[in-house]
This record gives structure tokens, sequence and C-alpha cells, in this order.
């Protein structure tokens, strides 16, 4: 049988935070990468919705990078040991999709919409990351392993530092957190190895 193969341009983007957890899950699979813009029609054809990330494993072809999230962090064992685990940490991993949303909305709306995103919404989620974090000494965002939350608000804030180093200044706490991260085996093994895109 073919490896599982992940769909998407050469970028992070909406499909990185399924790389990490890949790598973290120590999943063998083809990162399926294709120039920006322009998604091949074989790979279009694939998709729900003509869009990407898509992501194939076995009979099953997945779109949406959520589904594709929650389908590899469930079968890895990363959504706890019951529902209201499971629950909590997708909460806190869909705070890291309220930023990029707003971050997209910033981007279109010009130079003071941006300074709002740096200055207000995001900073927002960022003070609950850090009083939790804070809380659970710097190493989960929930419960005592690694979990899909702790995976996508490292890469959340990862991104954040790739751009400017200073965004987090104010939050030691997650700046530990994040440095905890980088020394797991599995992500400093993929970071270490990861094609350098712009975005
Ligand atoms: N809700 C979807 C959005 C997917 C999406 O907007 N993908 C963009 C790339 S980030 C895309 O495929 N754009 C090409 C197009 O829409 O034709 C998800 O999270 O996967």
């Amino acid at each position: 049988m073919s490896l599982p193969t992940l769909y998407y341009f050469d970028a992070k983007g909406r499909a990185e935070y399924a790389r990490l957890l890949l790598a973290f899950a120590g999943v063998d699979y083809t990162d399926s990468r294709f120039p920006y813009p322009g998604i091949p029609a074989e790979v279009a054809a694939k998709t729900t919705f003509g869009q990407v990330p898509h992501y194939t494993d076995g009979d099953i072809e997945l779109s949406q990078s959520l589904a594709i999230e929650l389908y590899l962090a469930r079968k890895h064992g990363l959504l706890g040991s019951n529902a209201v685990d499971e629950a909590k940490i997708i909460s806190y991993a869909l705070s890291t999709g309220d930023i990029f949303q707003a971050f997209l909305m910033a981007q279109q709306g010009g130079p003071e919409a941006m300074e709002k995103y740096k200055n207000e919404i995001a900073p927002r989620y960022y003070r609950v990351w850090e009083k939790i974090l804070r809380e659970n000494g710097c190493k989960h965002i929930y419960g005592k392993s690694i979990t899909y939350a702790d995976i996508v608000i490292f890469g959340s804030i990862d991104y954040v530092l790739s751009m400017d180093s200073n965004r987090f200044e104010k939050f030691p706490s997650c700046l530990e957190f994040h440095r905890h991260m980088l020394e797991v085996p599995a992500i400093k093994k993929y970071l270490a190895s990861r094609k350098v895109t712009p975005f």
C-alpha cells in the first residue's frame, strides 16, 4: 500500500499543523508540495471543495485542515482519554484558528487593522495561553502529556516568532513552552530538516 500523502502548496499555511502532528506521531508519509498559486488538476480532483490541504490515507480521502488535524490527533491519541478531555483540547486548539482568521482579516484591512490585530486581538489569546501555561509548569496547555492543542499552539507561536522574535516578550511562559516543545525529539528532528519557506 502506498504511503499516506499530504497535498499542499510549498508553504506552511494551512498544512503545517498537520505536518507537525505527522512528525510528532512518527508517521511515514509523502509531503506532496506544489508551487503557489494553482492546484494541479489531479490533486484538485481528489479534494472535496477544490481546496488544499488534502490528505490521503489508504482508502480515506480527506479535505479541510481541521478535519485532517482531528483525524490525525484522534488516530494518534492526542485528544485525551474522554469526551471532556477531547472537548477541552479542541477548545484550546481552536484559539489558533481564531488568531489565524483575525490575521487574514487584518491583512485585508490595511495598516490600522494590522496594528489592532497585533496589539489587541492576538494578545487576548496569548494572555490566556500565558496564564494556563504558567499554572501548568509551561509544558502543556491541558493535562500532563502532549496533546493536539500543544502541537498547534506551538505551531502558532513558532510561526509568529519566525516573523517577529519580539512578539512574545510580554509572555515568558509562552516562550518557555515554545523552548520546551523545540526540544521534543520528534519536533526537533522535523524542524531541523523542514523546508524553509517564507510563509
Ligand atoms: N477551510 C479550508 C480552507 C482551505 C483553503 O482556503 N485553502 C486554500 C489554500 S490555504 C486554497 O486551496 N486555495 C485555492 C483555491 O481556493 O482555489 C481548510 O481549512 O482547509
